[in-house]
């Protein structure tokens, strides 16, 4: 019996990761925004548990210099819209090249505030 439900569950992680990566692939019709040439350097610190800034701005096309400083506890930054997945304290670059607003999270399961570490940028 626990088994099997372990099985059940396995199952479901798969279909979950094969759904999400699907639906990755489907966002790569949209027209992309060319590069401005302009970079913004941006640094997000952590700690328990927000971010700081939790809010930032860029233009579309600007290339986004983004220093991840974890300061206080073990926190992670990722940007799924972005591709961005910093498991540590670094400098990782990208180019805003979509509109909208998007969230950007811990990666790393950091205690019982992890949930609540959500912060967005908007690319306008
Ligand atoms: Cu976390």
């Amino acid at each position: 019996m626990m088994k099997k439900s372990l099985f059940v569950l396995g199952l479901a992680l798969c279909l979950m990761f094969v759904l999400s990566a699907c639906g990755g692939d489907s966002k790569s019709g949209e027209p992309a925004v060319a590069p401005t040439g302009v970079t913004k350097e941006v640094t997000i610190t952590a700690k328990n548990f927000e971010f700081s800034p939790a809010e930032i701005k860029v233009k579309k096309g600007d290339t986004v210099k983004l220093t991840f400083n974890s300061e206080e506890g073990v926190h992670g930054l990722m940007i799924k819209d972005f591709d961005i997945n910093m498991d540590e304290s670094g400098t990782k670059e990208f180019v805003a090249d979509k509109v909208g607003t998007f969230d950007f999270n811990c990666s790393i399961m950091c205690g019982g505030g992890h949930g609540q570490m959500v912060g967005k940028i908007t690319v306008e």
